[in-house]
């Protein structure tokens, strides 16, 4: 992670790490139970291909198997329903051929060119996480990793990371046996790791984090809550029903509704190409100011 960044940033390009996707929560340590949640790591990875498209090298730190940069766009499609076998002819001996179904994959060979491009040219460094102690280590070091080039890093906290968990200490090793009867379980508080993030660990970056609630009332006074608490640079909230469509910018000073219309959800516009939009240019009057 410090070679991509020194090196990006040597190139002239800033450097976003994003995180993705939920965490695992294991019940057991030799887990056979574990807590999990919602996200599919939709949001993350289709930023992390507006970000590319604006310049940026990105870190990807994202839950194993949730959706990934480029290939997310087809995640619901059976690779058997894809492809076609064209049986070869052992007589004259040419080999079986497989071919894609363009019906089936849309844009598959713009897409695949858009990820070879990114792969060769080294923009895209991904890594991953399954449980929430694996997330905590590596935002730490990626942290630290990327606190060397200063303003230029941008941090896009995007990942559902649980709020609670068994610590190792309280965990039992074995499976929890249901002839025990009914299970109650006591769960900890995980630490708020934005605070030594901001103020440890890269205190020269962009902070940006996300704040999710079910109740909209609730929510634009937990992002200001948030801002006021951890002094990062903004907070993207949204709603978990309407996160697709709808989400707020908050910053000390500014408030951005970020809104799809029908139109656009007709022409398959995408919310995050807004965000990352909106962030971009608020990275780059925050790397002006630093310079002044
Ligand atoms: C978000 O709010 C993301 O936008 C979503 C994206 C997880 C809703 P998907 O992965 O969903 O596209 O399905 N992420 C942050 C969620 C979160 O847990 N934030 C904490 C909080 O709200 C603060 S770190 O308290």
């Amino acid at each position: 992670m410090s070679a991509f960044a020194t090196q990006h940033a040597a190139a002239g390009r800033r450097v976003v790490l994003i995180t993705s996707g939920g965490t695992k929560v294991p019940l057991e340590s030799r887990t056979v139970r574990f807590l999990d949640n919602f996200s599919s790591g939709r949001r993350g990875a289709c930023s992390a291909e507006y970000f590319i498209d604006s310049g940026y090298a990105v870190v990807f730190l994202h839950r194993h198997r949730s959706l990934y940069p480029y290939s997310r766009m087809f995640s619901t499609i059976n690779v058997m329903d894809a492809l076609q076998l064209t049986s070869g002819d052992e007589a004259s001996g040419s080999a079986d051929e497989v071919l894609v179904n363009p019906q089936v994959l849309p844009n598959i060979a713009k897409v695949l060119k858009k990820y070879h491009e990114v792969k060769d040219g080294g923009l895209l460094l991904p890594i991953e996480f399954s449980t929430l102690s694996e997330y905590l280590h590596l935002l730490k070091a990626a942290a630290q990793a990327l606190s060397t080039i200063g303003p230029k890093a941008m941090f896009y906290l995007a990942a559902a990371v649980s709020d609670f968990y068994i610590p190792a200490s309280e965990m039992p090793e074995h499976k929890i046996q249901s002839s025990n009867g009914p299970l109650q379980l006591s769960l900890n508080m995980v630490p708020k790791i934005l605070s030594p993030l901001v103020k440890d660990w890269a205190p020269q970056a962009f902070v940006i984090s996300f704040k999710l609630e079910t109740d909209a009332a609730i929510l634009l006074d937990k992002a200001r809550g948030a801002l006021k608490n951890y002094r990062h640079q903004a907070v993207v909230a949204n709603v978990l029903d309407s996160r697709r469509g709808y989400v707020v910018v908050v910053t000390p000073k500014t408030q951005d509704e970020l809104i799809l219309t029908e139109e656009d959800v007709k022409n398959e516009v995408e919310i995050e190409e807004m965000i990352v939009s909106n962030l971009t240019s608020a990275h780059n009057r925050f790397i002006n100011q630093q310079a002044s």
